[in-house]
């Protein structure tokens, strides 16, 4: 089965807790603190894997789960660092948010190991927390949460060269007869319904690679026929074979379809418009007598676009097609089509800076977040210097506003992980 696309949830590891503990020794009677960090969640990992070629493996497993890291304990014993969870991916597979759509990375050739969501920190354990004035620290970290996402893979086949055109123009044929490909062939639209993929080698040693989809139709690009959603498999070809029946076989005009065709790309991407291109006028064995229309194909396209006139079935005019075909590849400088990042996995500093409020009571509110919490961690509050420094912070991180805008007045209470302050203007 080819599966070219899967959407699947992957979460790395939970950060371990940090431990609040102190020592116990034999005439030591009040031991200083000895809680151990919590060890690091695992990340997620893409690899590539050049003997991979779809994503049917992630066609009926869907979640993904690194491992979470150990918990810290006493005795200053750091918890175990959880085991990354690496997936494998064929080459070519871009990797986007599922909601937007947005690249999150493009796994080609260059790009072959990537940390697509790093585990939570190990949280730091009450040793951490002893100040000259506070010795006894009942206060540990809490592991950090590991990252969540839905993610959508698409396999993007990386060919030099794709063949396009209406279903039935003889597509998959010329593959056929020039690769070791063996696409299904027949005389009804839509007989390709996955794209294939073969080695072309000239007489010359030459060789590249073929992509071959499913006709497009007009209007494909507003849904209709079957070959839009696979034109995301040609957009890093190099080069493109627009087949076209120019026998008109089934009484349509030869002319028209390409334009339709190469209409349906534009409105795909302008790049794939853009894209070099040759005419392959397929079926001239079938061209009544008489009739010039290879001539009127030339006259409307040539210089610009070359158009070769071949017969796939009878193999005429193919060494012509594809030597012309391997000189573009040759002479052409290419940029390398990488899909850009566009989507950002949060960072760490806007995860800090968050925090929630919880109006508890009437009179009691509750705040949570993972930078308030180390700052409570790290201050010493029975200083005047800390309470300072706890106004200071709350207040410029908008904490304030926050409870305010949910009602607090004076007097109520605020509890900030295991501090309550009472509220004064
Ligand atoms: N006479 C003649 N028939 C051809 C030639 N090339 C292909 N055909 C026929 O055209 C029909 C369609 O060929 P395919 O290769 O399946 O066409 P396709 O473009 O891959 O079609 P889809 O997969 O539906 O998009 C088949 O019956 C072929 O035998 C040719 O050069 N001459
Ligand atoms: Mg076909």
């Amino acid at each position: 089965m080819f599966v070219d696309k899967a959407k699947i949830y992957m979460k790395a590891g939970n950060g371990g807790n940090g431990f609040v503990s102190f020592r116990r020794e034999k005439y030591v009677p009040n031991g200083g603190p000895d809680g151990g960090d919590g060890g690091k969640g695992g990340d997620i990992i893409l690899r590539t894997d050049t003997g991979m070629n779809t994503l049917v493996d992630y066609k009926y497993k869907k979640h993904f789960r690194a491992e979470n890291g150990e918990g810290g304990s006493k005795r200053n014993c750091h918890g175990k660092n959880a085991n990354d969870l690496v997936m494998i991916v064929p080459v070519g597979t871009v990797v986007k948010e599922a909601e937007s759509g947005k690249v999150i990375v493009d796994m080609n050739e260059e790009h072959n190991e990537y940390v697509i969501l790093k585990g939570g920190k190990g949280g730091l354990g009450n040793q951490h927390f002893a100040t000259s004035s506070r010795q006894a620290p009942r206060y540990a970290e809490r592991g950090q949460e590991g990252k969540e996402i839905w993610v959508v893979l698409e396999l993007k086949t990386i060919a030099d060269v794709g063949l396009v055109g209406f279903p039935n123009a003889g597509k998959s044929t010329l593959l056929s007869v020039v690769t070791n490909a063996n696409p299904k062939i027949g005389n009804y639209q839509f007989t390709t319904l996955t794209p294939n993929l073969g080695m072309v080698t000239l007489k010359s040693g030459k060789s590249f690679l073929m992509a071959d989809i499913p006709g497009l139709i007009e209007d494909a690009h507003k849904g209709a026929g079957l070959g839009f959603e696979f034109l995301r498999h040609i957009e890093r070809t190099k080069v493109l074979i627009h087949v076209v029946d120019a026998a008109g076989t089934e009484g349509r005009n030869p002319l028209v379809d390409i334009e339709k065709i190469n209409n349906e790309l534009a409105s795909y991407s302008e790049k794939l418009a853009q894209k070099p291109q040759v005419i392959a006028a397929n079926k001239i064995d079938v061209i009544l007598e008489g009739d010039d229309i290879v001539e009127r194909i030339k006259e409307e396209y040539e210089p610009n676009t070359r158009v070769f006139p071949i017969s796939a079935v009878a193999h005429k005019g193919l060494d012509e097609l594809f030597n012309a075909v391997a000189t573009m590849l040759e002479n052409s400088e290419f940029e390398t089509i990488e899909f850009e990042q566009e989507y950002f996995i949060e960072d760490e500093e806007e995860n800090y800076s968050k925090f929630t409020v919880t109006k508890i009571a009437d009179d009691y509110y509750l705040v949570e977040g993972r930078g308030v919490e180390k700052m409570i961690g790290y201050t010493n509050i029975e200083t005047e210097q800390g309470l300072d420094f706890v106004q200071k912070f709350v207040k410029e991180h908008g904490i304030i506003d926050e409870l305010k805008r949910q009602g607090m007045k004076e007097g109520d209470t605020v509890k900030i992980y295991d501090m309550e302050f009472e509220y004064m203007e």
